[in-house]
Protein backbone atom coordinates (compact mmCIF):
# COMPACT_ATOMS: atom_id res chain seq x y z
CA UNK A 1 0.00 0.00 0.00
CA UNK A 2 1.39 3.34 -0.84
CA UNK A 3 0.85 6.03 1.74
CA UNK A 4 -0.54 9.36 1.62
CA UNK A 5 1.76 12.40 1.35
CA UNK A 6 1.09 14.38 4.51
CA UNK A 7 0.85 18.01 3.55
CA UNK A 8 -0.54 21.39 5.72
CA UNK A 9 -1.90 24.66 4.26
CA UNK A 10 -2.37 27.55 6.12
CA UNK A 11 -4.32 30.73 5.44
CA UNK A 12 -3.72 33.85 7.90
CA UNK A 13 -7.10 35.54 7.88
CA UNK A 14 -8.13 39.23 9.21
CA UNK A 15 -11.45 39.89 9.05
CA UNK A 16 -12.34 41.66 5.69
CA UNK A 17 -8.51 39.96 3.70
CA UNK A 18 -6.82 36.82 3.70
CA UNK A 19 -2.91 36.53 3.42
CA UNK A 20 -1.91 34.20 0.02
CA UNK A 21 1.44 33.65 -1.22
CA UNK A 22 2.81 33.15 -4.76
CA UNK A 23 4.42 30.08 -4.74
CA UNK A 24 7.97 30.66 -6.61
CA UNK A 25 9.21 27.58 -7.56
CA UNK A 26 8.17 24.02 -6.83
CA UNK A 27 4.77 22.10 -6.59
CA UNK A 28 2.57 24.25 -7.65
CA UNK A 29 4.95 27.09 -8.86
CA UNK A 30 3.07 30.10 -10.14
CA UNK A 31 -0.33 29.57 -7.93
CA UNK A 32 -1.24 31.93 -5.08
CA UNK A 33 -2.03 29.35 -2.58
CA UNK A 34 -2.13 29.34 1.45
CA UNK A 35 1.90 28.25 2.89
CA UNK A 36 2.41 24.78 3.94
CA UNK A 37 4.70 21.94 2.85
CA UNK A 38 5.44 18.26 4.05
CA UNK A 39 5.31 16.67 7.43
CA UNK A 40 8.73 16.14 8.75
CA UNK A 41 9.31 12.81 10.56
CA UNK A 42 8.46 13.26 14.13
CA UNK A 43 6.59 16.22 14.08
CA UNK A 44 3.04 16.79 14.26
CA UNK A 45 1.10 17.79 11.76
CA UNK A 46 0.45 21.09 13.70
CA UNK A 47 4.39 21.43 14.18
CA UNK A 48 4.61 21.43 10.66
CA UNK A 49 1.98 23.62 10.03
CA UNK A 50 3.94 26.35 12.11
CA UNK A 51 7.05 25.51 10.88
CA UNK A 52 6.54 25.84 7.36
CA UNK A 53 4.39 28.84 8.04
CA UNK A 54 7.54 30.27 9.27
CA UNK A 55 9.73 29.64 6.37
CA UNK A 56 8.09 30.23 3.95
CA UNK A 57 5.89 33.97 5.19
CA UNK A 58 8.21 35.31 8.50
CA UNK A 59 4.93 34.39 10.42
CA UNK A 60 4.29 32.72 13.88
CA UNK A 61 0.92 31.52 14.19
CA UNK A 62 -0.03 31.77 17.65
CA UNK A 63 -3.18 29.70 17.48
CA UNK A 64 -4.07 27.08 14.57
CA UNK A 65 -7.79 26.25 13.99
CA UNK A 66 -8.31 23.08 11.84
CA UNK A 67 -10.91 23.63 8.74
CA UNK A 68 -10.22 21.03 6.08
CA UNK A 69 -9.10 17.60 5.22
CA UNK A 70 -8.41 17.57 1.52
CA UNK A 71 -7.74 14.44 -0.65
CA UNK A 72 -6.43 14.85 -4.09
CA UNK A 73 -5.44 11.99 -6.95
CA UNK A 74 -3.47 12.67 -9.62
CA UNK A 75 -4.40 10.28 -12.40
CA UNK A 76 -1.23 8.19 -13.31
CA UNK A 77 0.41 9.05 -9.56
CA UNK A 78 0.05 6.24 -6.74
CA UNK A 79 0.45 8.61 -3.82
CA UNK A 80 -3.02 10.99 -2.71
CA UNK A 81 -1.66 14.08 -1.58
CA UNK A 82 -3.78 14.49 2.06
CA UNK A 83 -3.56 18.19 2.80
CA UNK A 84 -4.70 19.61 6.69
CA UNK A 85 -6.28 23.36 5.94
CA UNK A 86 -5.32 25.54 8.47
CA UNK A 87 -6.55 29.16 9.66
CA UNK A 88 -5.04 31.59 11.88
CA UNK A 89 -6.28 34.31 12.94
CA UNK A 90 -3.59 34.85 15.75
CA UNK A 91 0.13 35.68 14.96
CA UNK A 92 2.86 37.85 15.04
CA UNK A 93 5.86 39.42 12.64
CA UNK A 94 5.16 40.69 9.45
CA UNK A 95 4.89 39.03 6.23
CA UNK A 96 8.18 38.79 4.23
CA UNK A 97 8.67 37.58 0.87
CA UNK A 98 11.03 34.12 0.65
CA UNK A 99 12.78 31.89 -1.56
CA UNK A 100 9.68 30.00 -1.67
CA UNK A 101 6.79 32.92 -1.20
CA UNK A 102 5.97 36.37 -2.12
CA UNK A 103 2.93 37.11 0.40
CA UNK A 104 0.33 39.61 -0.51
CA UNK A 105 -2.58 40.34 0.81
CA UNK A 106 -6.30 40.02 -1.33
CA UNK A 107 -9.92 41.36 -0.29
CA UNK A 108 -12.15 38.58 0.60
CA UNK A 109 -14.28 39.21 -2.22
CA UNK A 110 -11.49 39.57 -4.74
CA UNK A 111 -9.42 36.50 -4.02
CA UNK A 112 -7.22 35.29 -7.40
CA UNK A 113 -9.02 32.18 -8.05
CA UNK A 114 -8.04 31.91 -12.15
CA UNK A 115 -4.20 32.13 -10.85
CA UNK A 116 -5.13 29.31 -7.96
CA UNK A 117 -5.36 25.38 -7.99
CA UNK A 118 -8.90 24.85 -9.60
CA UNK A 119 -10.25 23.26 -6.55
CA UNK A 120 -9.65 26.61 -4.56
CA UNK A 121 -13.10 27.86 -6.14
CA UNK A 122 -14.68 25.18 -4.48
CA UNK A 123 -13.87 25.48 -0.91
CA UNK A 124 -12.19 28.54 -0.40
CA UNK A 125 -15.79 30.47 0.43
CA UNK A 126 -16.15 28.10 3.22
CA UNK A 127 -13.08 28.77 4.74
CA UNK A 128 -13.76 32.74 4.07
CA UNK A 129 -17.22 31.97 6.16
CA UNK A 130 -15.66 29.82 8.89
CA UNK A 131 -16.95 26.08 7.57
CA UNK A 132 -15.26 23.12 7.89
CA UNK A 133 -14.78 20.42 5.52
CA UNK A 134 -13.90 17.23 3.89
CA UNK A 135 -13.28 17.00 0.07
CA UNK A 136 -11.57 14.52 -2.41
CA UNK A 137 -10.19 16.08 -5.77
CA UNK A 138 -9.19 13.22 -9.08
CA UNK A 139 -7.23 15.43 -11.60
CA UNK A 140 -5.71 14.65 -14.95
CA UNK A 141 -3.00 17.14 -15.28
CA UNK A 142 -2.71 20.09 -13.31
CA UNK A 143 -5.50 22.12 -15.04
CA UNK A 144 -8.64 19.83 -15.03
CA UNK A 145 -10.63 18.22 -12.58
CA UNK A 146 -12.05 14.60 -13.35
CA UNK A 147 -14.10 14.30 -10.27
CA UNK A 148 -14.84 15.35 -6.98
CA UNK A 149 -16.78 15.48 -3.76
CA UNK A 150 -17.00 18.61 -0.73
CA UNK A 151 -19.13 18.20 2.23
CA UNK A 152 -19.27 20.43 5.26
CA UNK A 153 -18.69 18.46 8.29
CA UNK A 154 -19.42 19.65 11.97
CA UNK A 155 -15.94 18.52 13.31
CA UNK A 156 -13.46 17.72 11.45
CA UNK A 157 -10.86 16.77 14.25
CA UNK A 158 -12.08 13.47 13.90
CA UNK A 159 -11.90 13.27 10.15
CA UNK A 160 -10.31 10.33 8.83
CA UNK A 161 -8.53 10.91 5.70
CA UNK A 162 -10.82 9.09 2.75
CA UNK A 163 -8.25 6.74 0.92
CA UNK A 164 -10.75 5.30 -1.84
CA UNK A 165 -14.10 6.91 -3.13
P1 LIG B 1 5.43 21.45 -1.26
O1 LIG B 1 5.36 20.22 -2.15
O2 LIG B 1 5.78 22.69 -2.00
O3 LIG B 1 3.93 21.66 -0.73
N1 LIG B 1 -1.32 21.79 -2.34
C1 LIG B 1 -2.45 22.33 -2.82
N2 LIG B 1 -3.05 23.47 -2.49
C2 LIG B 1 -4.21 23.77 -3.13
N3 LIG B 1 -4.81 24.91 -2.81
N4 LIG B 1 -4.75 22.98 -4.07
C3 LIG B 1 -4.16 21.83 -4.43
O4 LIG B 1 -4.76 21.13 -5.40
C4 LIG B 1 -2.96 21.46 -3.78
N5 LIG B 1 -2.11 20.39 -3.84
C5 LIG B 1 -1.11 20.63 -2.96
C6 LIG B 1 -0.12 21.64 -0.15
C7 LIG B 1 2.84 21.75 -1.61
C8 LIG B 1 1.83 22.71 -1.03
O5 LIG B 1 0.74 22.80 -1.97
C9 LIG B 1 -0.49 22.46 -1.34
C10 LIG B 1 1.19 22.28 0.28
O6 LIG B 1 0.93 23.44 1.08
C11 LIG B 1 -4.13 20.13 -6.13
O7 LIG B 1 6.23 21.25 -0.02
Amino acid sequence: MVRNKLLTLVFIQEPERLLLGLKKRGFGAGKWNGFGGKVQAGETIEDGAKRELLEESGLRAEALEKLGLLMFEFVGEPQLLEVHVFSVKQFSGTPVETEEMRPQWYCTDNIPYDKMWLDDKMWIPLLLRGAKFSGYFKFEGHDKILYHTLTEVDDVSCLEAQTKV
